[in-house]
């Protein structure tokens, strides 16, 4: 398991020629093999942040569109169906998993609603 604890992950890129992938933080593993908590921050990397999934413990901040779990740029009804269909104790993968807190609640439902449409 990889615990992060008060760190600084910015300002890094992915990608030759072309930006692709994540270029903060990789996870393979399941939604529990990777922690990020303390004051630790991954944001500010190009293309995207994290890719995989993870736990977020407070205070620690993870930048990305993560309510757009189907991935498509846009927080729609697809995703809405994905954090219904996923209620309860999150699956190994984390899908549905807003928040990064190991359940797929209402808090997970009220993310979708408040930032339905494009991801910014
Ligand atoms: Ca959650």
């Amino acid at each position: 398991m990889l615990h992060l604890i008060d760190t600084l992950i910015s300002k890094n890129s992915s990608g030759d020629p072309l930006l692709a992938g994540a270029a903060g933080l990789r996870v393979l593993g399941g939604q529990s093999s990777c922690v990020v908590s303390g004051s630790t921050s991954i944001c500010g990397n190009a293309p995207i942040d994290v890719d995989g999934p993870f736990l977020l413990e407070d205070p620690a901040t993870v930048c990305g569109c993560f309510a757009d779990i189907t991935g498509d740029g846009v927080i729609n009804g697809g995703d809405l169906g994905i954090v219904l269909s996923s209620w309860g104790a999150a699956a190994a993968s984390g899908v549905g998993d807003v928040n990064h807190d190991g359940v797929v609640s209402s808090i997970d439902l009220a993310l979708v609603l408040s930032a339905w449409g494009p991801c910014n």
